[in-house]
């Protein structure tokens, strides 16, 4: 057995997504429209206050066509910069629609709505046109954390006095209306569009749902099509996603609660460190300060015993709790960890 602790993108879909998975009406949603695509996305566009969504194949696609329904080349992209547009989307922004970034650093996630204003560019014919604001809910390289609504808001207000959109990567959106209790269509006010990810801690196998207006569905449908990712009798994985909307978001509270105590667990031995105030969903990088174990070598040893942790850099380790880990393979984690650094 192994506990996998590596990303909630491990999740294997439950017996029930199964289940739908085998039932669902499909037709060529190309052609026609799959029905239960049609349903995934009405159920979507509900949950988060928008006019429409759109299904595609993962989060990077579901950025990538936002980004791209957005912007042109030439244009600029005001955007965190540890965002996982910028680092985890193996250059995309400027590889597939020749978009340069205006990265800000961040308070755990929360730009300084003056340094977004700051950010945008004078008119002119020198300078870049500042064509979209980027923002990330949870905020990935923070640990899961959830930005404030407040600030989230306040940076709205700067993209509206500019006439610029705001994209949301809210690919952990449903963990950030777990932790917070500020419904799904609250936060994704925040923005003019939003991405979701159907396949982290919502279980389901592959999936992702980008919400927005009309107008720009209109774009972004063309730019899915351009980028292949328009897929056929796709309601044998909509009809998981489904599920995962209807009944994984009840999942992430537990996993929230399991990720705290993680923290805690794994902060109480010494050389690691994981404040377990700073963890807010499920996410805990846990820093190693003990310099016998660098990063890649904790986690060789961890996974001799059947436990699977991400190596981040040289000296931390990522754990994301989810559905497929609980309690016990938390004292396995702690318990292993205890006998590597002979604790
Ligand atoms: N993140 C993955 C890795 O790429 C790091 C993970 O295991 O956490 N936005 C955010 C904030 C994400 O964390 C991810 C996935 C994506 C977008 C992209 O989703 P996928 O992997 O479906 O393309």
């Amino acid at each position: 057995m192994t506990a996998d602790f590596r990303s909630d993108t491990v999740t294997k879909p439950t017996a029930a997504m199964r289940r739908a998975m085998a039932e669902a009406e499909v037709g060529d949603d190309v052609l026609d429209g799959d029905p239960t695509v049609r349903a995934l996305e009405e159920r979507a566009a509900d949950w988060l206050g928008k006019d429409g969504a759109l299904f595609v194949p993962s989060g990077t696609m579901a950025n990538q066509v936002a980004l791209g329904a957005w912007a042109f080349p030439g244009v600029e992209v005001i955007v965190e910069e540890r965002a996982h547009v910028v680092l985890y989307e193996a250059g995309a922004l400027s590889a597939l629609h020749g978009l340069q970034t205006y990265t800000l650093p961040s308070d755990r996630g929360a730009l300084d709505p003056e340094a977004v204003r700051a950010a945008i560019r004078p008119e002119g014919i020198h300078s870049p046109r500042t064509g979209l604001i980027c923002v990330e809910q949870t905020h990935l390289e923070s640990g899961g954390r959830v930005v404030p609504l407040a600030n989230l808001e306040a940076i709205r207000g700067v993209a509206r006095e500019h006439a610029l959109p705001v994209h949301m990567d809210g690919a952990r959106l449903a963990n950030a209306e777990a932790a917070s209790g500020i419904p799904a269509n609250d936060w994704a006010a925040a923005a003019d569009s939003v991405s979701v990810c159907l396949s982290k801690g919502l279980g389901a196998p592959v999936g992702s749902v980008i919400a927005g207006d009309e107008a720009f569905l209109l774009r972004a449908k063309l730019l899915r099509k351009r980028l292949g990712g328009w897929m056929r009798q796709a309601g044998v994985i909509a009809a998981a996603g489904l599920l995962g909307l209807e009944e994984g978001r009840a999942n992430l509270e537990a996993d929230h609660r399991l990720a705290r105590e993680l923290a805690e667990r794994l902060h109480a031995l010494s050389g690691l460190s994981c404040p377990p105030d700073g963890v807010e969903t499920n996410i805990v990088f846990v820093k190693i300060e003990d310099e016998r174990f660098p990063a890649p070598l904790l986690a060789a040893a961890l996974e001799e015993r059947g436990l699977r942790v991400l190596i981040h850099s040289h000296d931390v380790v990522r754990c994301v709790t989810h559905r497929d880990v609980g309690p016990s393979d938390v004292d396995e984690l702690e318990a292993a960890l205890r006998a590597i650094l002979s604790l």
